[in-house]
């Protein structure tokens, strides 16, 4: 083992040792350390200033309670966090996710992962995660806000437009954000625009942010493809979720002529043989909010299977995971490629399990990593911040192009260190390096802090 790489072996193992219980943390540690040993090597003054062990701990972690009462008056109690990984380059930036699976590895996995796909955006945003282990499933518009403006009332104090920016994730989209920025606006009792990204369209939030990030993900995927002389018009695709970020890559796949064969949520998945018919989607998950198995109902010759995970072994050329983390096992990886798929590209955040993502390298898959792939939602929240400060707004075609730019920008980044450490076509590699270094060089330049 080389000086560096034991370097990174003992802060894996500091890691490990401090939080022995917080495994999607610990994986994602793993997951860019071990990749970023040759700009370890470049650079032995990261050592010798403990840069790893500063950057694996958070700046500073908020927990705290969150009372509210639902419809039929019953006081219910939910757990609030912010952390806030990281502002060398920027405020902390990164969403609110609202699951009842959310805590608090899963969200230092999130807030670790956003520090470096942040980096990658080229924008000057920090990481940070939050969110709650309230489930958003089933309650009424009322009982939202209710929560929403509980959980604001604590947040608020930690928050602010040159502090931390937080944003939508799964389970907070434009209704909570409403309800959140209503509430931050009245007890701070000012107009800071730029304190959240995902605003409504009449209260400061920008043309192209709801569907930047399924977007940014098939412009990144179509760069790479680009790169290789494959075309998507015609293939046939994958996509798990039926959500944000789901809704949004289901639409551009098809404009880029795609034939989109499946979408899904937490109990099934539909697939559709004549290609997912988006509309009725919207109606089911952004109109009604009702269960995906409803698809079957409206839409002739398509089916419904109950288990998530059945997604992955519907044959395709390229599979776009756009639901949540940990959703394709080696299991899955392996049926993936026995069904001829050729391509991988993560909307979600880890969506593929640290075997499944070697499994995908070392059978020459192309594989589209996360933290590049879906940067797209994250850099539109940063020009809404741009666009706040002005106080103007930019139309969708000049959002759309600066996103077009800004993803092309992130792949060609990743390629050109992939290429330099001597393994072309590892992105995951590549997008570690170089949303790395500028986060190393902006900690360095700042002192021991
Ligand atoms: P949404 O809440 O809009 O949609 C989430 C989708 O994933 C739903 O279909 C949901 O199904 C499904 N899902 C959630 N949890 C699980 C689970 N444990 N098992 C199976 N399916 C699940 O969230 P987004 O679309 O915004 O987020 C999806 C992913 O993309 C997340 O990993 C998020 O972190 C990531 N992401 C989001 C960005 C954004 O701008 N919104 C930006 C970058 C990444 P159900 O309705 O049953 O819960
Ligand atoms: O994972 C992500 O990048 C997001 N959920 C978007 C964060 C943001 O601040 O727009």
């Amino acid at each position: 083992m080389s000086e560096m790489q034991q370097y990174v072996q003992d802060v894996l193992d500091l890691v490990k040792k401090r939080d022995p219980d917080q495994v999607e943390f610990q994986n994602t540690v793993k997951e860019v350390l071990t990749t970023i040993v040759p700009v370890l090597e470049e650079n032995p003054k990261y050592k010798a200033a403990k840069l790893l062990e500063r950057m694996v701990e958070p700046e500073r972690i908020v927990t705290f309670r969150v009372p509210w009462t639902d419809d039929k008056g019953e006081v219910q109690v939910n757990r609030g966090y912010r952390v806030q990984m990281n502002s060398a380059i920027g405020p902390y930036k990164g969403g609110l996710r609202f699951h009842p699976s959310v805590n608090l590895s899963i969200l230092k996995f999130l807030a670790f992962e956003q520090v470096f796909k942040n980096s990658l955006t080229t924008l000057p945003i920090g990481g940070g995660k939050g969110g709650s282990d309230f489930d958003p499933k089933g309650k009424s518009d009322n009982e939202v806000m209710k929560f929403c403006q509980s959980f604001m009332t604590e947040l608020y104090r930690h928050i602010g437009p040159h502090v931390d920016v937080p944003a939508g994730d799964i389970g907070v989209g434009g209704r909570e954000i409403g309800f959140l920025f209503g509430q931050y606006k009245r007890i701070r009792d000012a107009y800071d625009s730029a304190v959240l990204t995902g605003k409504g369209l009449t209260y400061g939030g920008s043309l192209t942010r709801t569907e930047a990030t399924g977007y940014g993900l098939l412009y990144f995927v179509k760069n790479m493809l680009d790169s290789k002389n494959i075309s998507l018009e015609g293939k046939t695709v994958v996509i798990s979720g039926a959500g944000n970020v789901a809704i949004y890559a289901i639409q551009k796949a098809q404009e880029f002529g795609a034939k989109v064969v499946t979408c899904s949520d937490s109990n099934g998945y539909v697939y559709d043989p004549n290609g997912i018919n988006l509309d009725v989607v919207k109606q089911i998950k952004e109109v009604e909010r009702g269960r995906i198995k409803e698809y079957v109902n409206r839409v002739q010759g398509a089916e419904y299977h109950e288990g998530c995970r059945g997604v992955w072994t519907v044959k395709c050329d390229i599979a776009l995971p756009c639901a949540t983390q940990s959703e394709i096992d080696l299991d899955s990886a392996k049926t993936l490629a026995a069904n001829g798929c050729k391509v991988v590209g993560e909307g979600a955040n880890m969506p593929s399990t640290l075997e499944a993502i070697q499994y995908f390298l070392d059978n020459k898959i192309l594989f589209a990593p996360a933290k590049a792939a879906n940067a797209g939602g994250v850099a539109v929240s940063a020009l809404e911040m741009s666009q706040n400060s002005e106080r103007l707004s930019w139309t969708f075609e000049e959002v759309d192009e600066r996103l077009k730019g800004i993803m092309k920008n992130i792949y060609e980044n990743a390629k050109k260190y992939a290429e330099k450490f001597g393994d072309p076509d590892n992105l995951v590699m590549g997008s570690n390096c170089a949303g790395f270094v500028k986060v190393a060089e902006a900690m360095m330049a700042q002192g021991l802090v």
